[in-house]
C-alpha cells in the first residue's frame, strides 16, 4: 500500500475501484478449499475451445491470463483448476458491491461488470478524505462481501484508474494533486488508459517508451503525426483529464440492445443488428427533436463480460450513418473473434435542434430523405420502410414497437431469450460512461437487462 499525505484541496477527488481476480475470486470465496490454488476461470463449461476470463493470482503466475485460449492455460499451467463462468452469479455480486460504493456517494459511475469511478469530493467532510474512503470502502468489502479491491485515488478518472491498477491486488494508491505528470512519467506508455496496442507501437516507431516521453514531446508534433487525438494524448500523458464522473440519468440516452438467440461470432451479423439498432435510435432522436453527441457500443460476451465503449461525434447527429459508423469503428477495435451474446448501442450527450446552429446543418438532402422516411413510417407503420441490408438479413427491423410503449426497465420482467423480442427495445437507465478523448473506454457493466 502506498501512503501519501493529501491535504484538503479545492479540486476533485476521484476514486477508481477494481476487483482483483474477480470470477476467480468469487469461486475462491465460495470454495475454500480452492484458496490459495491456481483457479482458471473460462468457458461455459468443460468446452476446450473457449478463452480464459480470469484466472487467480497463483495461476497467473504460470503465465495464465485473461483472453488467452484454456488449452493454452491448460499447457502451461496443468495443475490448474479449471472452471465454467457463472455470470449470474458474479453479476449479483458486482451489484453487492456496486451497492456499497454508493453509500459513499450518489456519483458512481460502473464501467465494467468489476469496477466504478466514484467522485468523492463532497463527501470528504462527511468520511474523511480520498484515501480515508479507500481505506474504508475496502474494509466495507472485505466485510461484506469477503473480496478484496485494489482502489486508486486522484484528481482525475484517468490517474486513479492508472493507480488502482499499480498495487493489484488489494491495492491503494494515493497520487497527491499536483504529482499527477510525476507519477505517470516513469510508467511504461502501454499503462496509459485509452492508449491501444496501435497506438501504443505507433510512438514507440516515435521514440516513445515511457508516459513522461509522450508528456515532454511536443504537441503539435504529435498532432502532426495523431491527427485531433495528438493533443489530447499529449494532456492525458500529463494526468489532465477532466472528464467527469457520470453517475447517469435515465431521462438522458436513447438506446437499443439486442441479445442474440445463439450466441455469435459474426461480424456480418453483429454490424447488420447495429445498423438495425442505429437506425430505430436515430428515428427516436428525430422524433424527438434532439441531436445526440455520444454514442455508445455495449458488448456481452458469452461469459457474461460486459464492457461499453464510448466515442464523442464531431458534430451531433440524429441520423443513422454517423451513429452506425461510430459504433461499428467502436466494435470493430472489440471484436477478436468471441461469441457475443448481446450488443447494444446508445446515444446520449443530446443538443436541442436549435442549439446546433453552430454545427451547421449537415447535408440538408440526407435529412430531408429521413424525415420524409420518417412520414411513412408514421403514416403506414415502422415496417413500412427498412433497410435494403436489413432485407438482405432477414432482420426485423428494431422500430417494430410502438417507442411509447415498449419502453423497458432494467429490473422488470425477466424474460428467456428464447421469448424475446428479436431486438429489444430498452429504455437504457443510462449507463454511459464517460468521454474518452481517443473514444475508446471502458464500460459500464448492466445488471439488469440480460436476465
Ligand atoms: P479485470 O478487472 O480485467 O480482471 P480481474 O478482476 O480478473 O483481475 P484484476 O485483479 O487484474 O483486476 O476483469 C474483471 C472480470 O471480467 C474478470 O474477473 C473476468 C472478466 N473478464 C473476461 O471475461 N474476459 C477478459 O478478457 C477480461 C480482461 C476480463
Ligand atoms: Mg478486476
Amino acid at each position: 500500500m502506498v501512503r501519501v499525505r493529501i491535504a484538503h484541496v479545492s479540486g476533485r477527488t476521484i476514486l477508481h475501484v477494481d476487483l482483483d481476480a474477480f470470477f476467480a475470486a468469487v469461486e475462491q470465496r465460495d470454495r475454500p478449499e480452492l484458496r490459495g490454488k491456481p483457479v482458471i476461470v473460462g468457458g461455459g463449461g468443460p468446452d476446450q475451445r473457449g478463452v480464459v476470463s480470469t484466472a487467480s493470482y497463483e495461476a497467473r503466475r504460470f503465465g495464465v491470463h485473461s483472453a488467452m485460449p484454456l488449452r493454452t492455460a491448460g499447457r502451461l499451467c496443468p495443475q490448474g483448476i479449471f472452471l465454467p463462468v457463472d455470470g449470474r452469479k458474479y453479476q449479483a455480486v458486482s451489484r453487492q458491491v456496486m451497492a456499497i460504493l454508493r453509500r459513499y456517494t450518489p456519483q458512481v459511475q460502473p464501467i465494467s461488470i468489476d469496477e466504478a469511478f466514484l467522485d468523492v469530493t463532497a463527501s470528504r467532510q462527511l468520511f474523511g478524505d480520498g484515501p480515508e474512503i479507500g481505506r474504508s470502502i475496502k474494509q466495507a468489502v472485505v466485510d461484506e462481501v469477503e473480496l478484496t479491491i485494489s482502489v486508486g485515488v486522484a484528481t482525475t478518472k484517468l490517474v486513479a484508474k492508472v493507480a488502482s491498477d499499480l498495487r493489484k491486488p488489494d491495492g491503494l494508491v494515493v497520487v497527491p494533486p499536483g504529482e499527477e505528470a510525476a507519477f505517470l512519467a516513469p510508467l511504461p506508455i502501454s499503462r496509459l488508459w485509452g492508449v491501444g496496442d496501435k497506438t501504443a507501437t505507433a510512438l514507440r516507431e516515435f521514440g516513445v517508451v515511457t508516459i513522461g516521453d509522450l508528456a515532454a514531446l511536443p504537441a503539435d508534433s504529435l498532432e502532426r503525426r495523431f491527427g485531433k487525438h495528438g493533443a489530447s494524448l499529449a494532456s492525458r500523458a500529463r494526468g489532465i483529464d477532466a472528464d467527469p464522473v457520470q453517475s447517469g440519468d435515465p431521462a438522458k440516452s436513447v438506446g437499443h440492445e439486442h441479445t442474440f438467440d445463439v450466441d455469435t461470432s459474426s461480424r456480418e451479423v453483429i454490424e447488420r443488428t447495429l445498423l438495425g439498432m442505429a437506425d430505430g435510435v436515430a428515428w427516436r432522436l428525430r422524433a424527438a427533436g434532439i441531436r445526440a453527441a455520444t454514442v455508445t457500443l455495449k458488448l456481452r460476451d458469452t461469459s457474461f463480460r460486459t464492457i461499453t465503449r464510448q466515442t464523442t461525434l464531431e458534430v451531433p447527429a440524429d441520423l443513422t450513418e454517423p451513429i452506425y459508423d461510430a459504433a461499428v469503428s467502436l466494435l470493430r477495435r472489440e471484436l477478436h473473434g468471441q461469441r457475443i451474446r448481446l450488443v447494444g448501442v446508445t446515444a446520449s450527450n443530446f443538443r436541442e435542434r436549435e442549439q446546433l446552429a453552430m454545427f451547421g446543418e449537415g447535408d440538408p438532402r440526407r435529412h430531408a430523405t429521413a424525415e420524409a422516411l420518417d412520414t411513412i413510417r408514421r403514416k403506414y407503420g415502422s415496417k413500412a420502410v427498412t433497410r435494403a441490408r436489413l432485407v438482405k438479413a432477414a432482420l426485423p427491423e428494431p422500430f417494430e414497437r410502438d417507442p411509447m410503449t415498449a419502453v423497458e426497465h432494467r429490473g422488470g420482467a425477466r424474460r428467456g431469450r428464447g421469448s424475446e423480442a428479436p431486438l429489444e427495445f430498452v429504455e437504457q437507465a443510462n449507463e454511459p460512461v464517460f468521454d474518452d478523448n481517443l473514444g475508446d473506454t471502458d464500460g459500464v457493466e448492466d445488471p439488469g437487462t440480460d436476465a
